[in-house]
């Protein structure tokens, strides 16, 4: 039985220790909602809502996202009554979209739930691997060889899997000279939809470079021209932002609109959502790996979590905090093996604690639904 009895919602703004550069966008500063789950026994959870601060990855962003929890989803939740936090998800079900922030709410009762239960929020998942393999998504940079330093050191640091952001002026003699540097690493593009079909000779030529994937070069809903560029090309094609739900896995999968999936916690709406696309995609032979959202100790701790099910098995883009924040909200901060891992708390819940007197210096603003 499940039933919250408040729901805190708070925005903290950190800035990122480097720029970070997408197709769509660069990003100096972090506004980030966190969600705090309570219970009538005083139980804890805590969520985050990973939406950017623009809408640029996907339609919410940080205002619409605040606004939707406040006065749409933690109503729906609080005081209601459930058999456990798979069931959260059912209770904002009304509500169309918004998956960002639903997950912001659903994965903080899961939190909750985990605590409640003693056990370890990737356990309570269903999670099998402890150890989870961990690449870096690197931004466009200035200049070629400002990225081939930044490769250089997540290299060095033992990270498995290079993901360079790509688009139309950064990506052919980018990569070249990636591959000249590194040679064979395990080596990916992101384009964020920078591109259209009629791009299709300049994303063939990319196949010489043996990419271990291409994620998302086509428009941000499509899964049609995708399967067209996948008959087109070599290069595995990765599907991120169109896949929003189980039922998109599905229809990606019978379309052939790719070979594997980024699977992001906040754009399908939660852990309950995730699993649910994890089973599609494992029992399809597809698979997944975990995507990020530049998040902060909360919504990483969670990424670990869920990377732990069995079909999770590329590494994703969960990676050190101290990659992004000077000081992250949680302790201790996420940190990654020599070897390139990072092995899932065995505490209880997401494992790691949140800092309250951090949160508090973060603060923006700050809203309880009770
Ligand atoms: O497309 O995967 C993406 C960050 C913000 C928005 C979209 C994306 C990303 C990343 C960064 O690639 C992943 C991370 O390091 O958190
Ligand atoms: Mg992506």
């Amino acid at each position: 039985m499940l039933k919250i009895s408040s729901i805190e919602l708070t925005e903290i703004n950190l800035p990122l220790v480097h720029f970070f550069e997408t197709s769509f966008g660069r990003t100096y500063e972090r506004r980030i909602i966190l969600v705090r789950v309570e219970d009538a026994d005083g139980a804890v959870g805590w969520g985050e809502i990973t939406c950017g601060e623009t809408p640029g990855y996907s339609d919410e962003w940080t205002d619409s996202a605040w606004v939707t929890a406040e006065k749409i989803l933690a109503p729906m939740v609080v005081g209601r009554e459930v058999d456990s936090a798979g069931d959260v998800w059912n209770l904002m079900k009304w509500v169309r979209g918004h998956r960002m922030a639903k997950a912001g709410i659903e994965t903080a009762c899961w939190d909750l739930e985990a605590n409640k239960l003693g056990i370890p929020l990737w356990r309570h998942l269903g999670g099998v691997n402890q150890v989870i393999e961990c690449g870096v998504s690197i931004g466009i940079q200035d200049s070629i060889p400002q990225l081939l330093d930044k490769v250089r050191v997540e290299l060095e640091a033992g990270y498995k899997r290079i993901k360079i952001k790509i688009s139309p002026s950064w990506d052919y003699d980018v990569i070249k000279a990636v591959r000249a540097e590194f040679g064979d690493i395990l080596l990916m593009g992101d384009a964020n939809s920078a591109y259209t079909l009629d791009d299709i000779d300049k994303l063939k030529s990319l196949d010489e470079f043996n990419l271990m994937m291409l994620e998302q070069p086509l428009p941000h809903d499509d899964i049609i021209d995708h399967a067209k560029l996948q008959a087109a090309i070599k290069t595995p094609v990765c599907l991120d932002e169109p896949i929003k739900s189980p039922e998109d896995a599905r229809k990606a999968i019978e379309l052939r609109s790719g070979k594997i999936i980024n699977l992001k916690n906040g754009r399908v709406g939660g852990h309950t959502q995730s699993k649910l696309v994890e089973n599609i995609c494992r029992e399809a032979g597809m698979p997944v790996w975990c995507g990020g959202m530049l998040e902060s100790g909360i919504g990483r701790a969670h990424n670990i979590a869920i990377s732990t099910l069995a079909g999770y098995t590329m590494p994703g883009d969960v990676s050190a905090s101290k990659r992004y924040w000077h000081e992250d909200i949680i302790s201790p901060e996420v940190e990654v093996s020599a070897d390139g891992t990072i092995t899932a708390p065995d505490g209880p819940g997401i494992g790691f604690e949140v800092r309250a007197d951090r949160v508090e210096k973060a603060a923006k603003r700050k809203s309880i639904i009770s």
